[in-house]
């Protein structure tokens, strides 16, 4: 899959098998993908490589079948080798010029940002898309800053150029505020893994998302 993929989605999921209610990332994103979601990141912050290698490969597998572009999440490298379609980076890793250089020109990139010289200096260095946030507190992801709010989410709809997701907190009871600051795409991770019925939960997130 190319760079000019497909960010025309509302939702971005996101994987974290110790939040999935006992489920196995592999059963998380069967059910994702039986939802329609078009966009999944592989995210698993504690497990070994050879089990992160595994679990790709099989996320590999099922996303292409089912034409689901998928990121992974940190690990160039793991990235690389299961042929994700993209990874996706923080500010203290790699500059974005290395990576692509590792990565070569069809594989996305995408950087974590929280403030406008970050969002602007991943334009500059060549990002495919950008996440914006924390927007809200999450207890989801460990040493995460505090929130940024929607004053730097409503800079970026209005000065980015580049794609972007919202992430941080994002609730079926918060949406809405979200994607009336301009977000296009949210990222969601415990609203959905945690949800019973999963493909059930994205569809009440994508009515509220469909009546903004
Ligand atoms: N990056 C910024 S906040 C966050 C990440 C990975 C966690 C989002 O998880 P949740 O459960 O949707 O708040
Ligand atoms: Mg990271």
């Amino acid at each position: 899959m190319a760079r000019d993929y497909c960010f025309n989605t509302e939702l971005y999921c996101i994987t974290a098998e110790e939040l999935s209610m006992g489920r196995s990332n592999i059963a998380v994103v069967e059910q994702m993908i039986a939802a329609g979601v078009t966009i999944i990141q592989y995210r698993e912050k504690d497990k070994k490589m050879i089990d992160k290698y595994r679990e790709c490969c099989m996320i590999r597998k099922m996303t292409k079948a089912a034409g689901v572009t998928f990121i992974v999440n940190d690990d160039i490298d793991l990235a690389m080798i299961v042929k994700a379609d993209g990874v996706h980076i923080g500010q203290d890793d790699l500059p974005i010029e290395k990576v692509r250089e590792l990565v070569g020109d069809q594989m996305i990139i995408g950087i974590s940002t929280h403030c406008p010289a970050e969002a602007r200096q991943a334009v500059l260095a060549g990002a495919d898309y950008i996440g914006v946030g924390p927007i809200f507190r999450t207890a989801t992801k460990k040493d995460v800053c505090e929130p940024v709010g929607f004053e730097y989410l409503e800079y970026v709809a209005q000065n980015i150029p580049i794609p972007f997701v919202a992430i941080g907190g994002i609730k079926l009871n918060n949406i809405t505020e979200v994607m009336k600051c301009g977000a296009k795409c949210v990222a969601i991770i415990t609203e959905i893994t945690t949800a019973h019925d999963i493909p059930g939960r994205i569809g009440e997130i994508r009515e509220v998302i469909k009546k903004v």
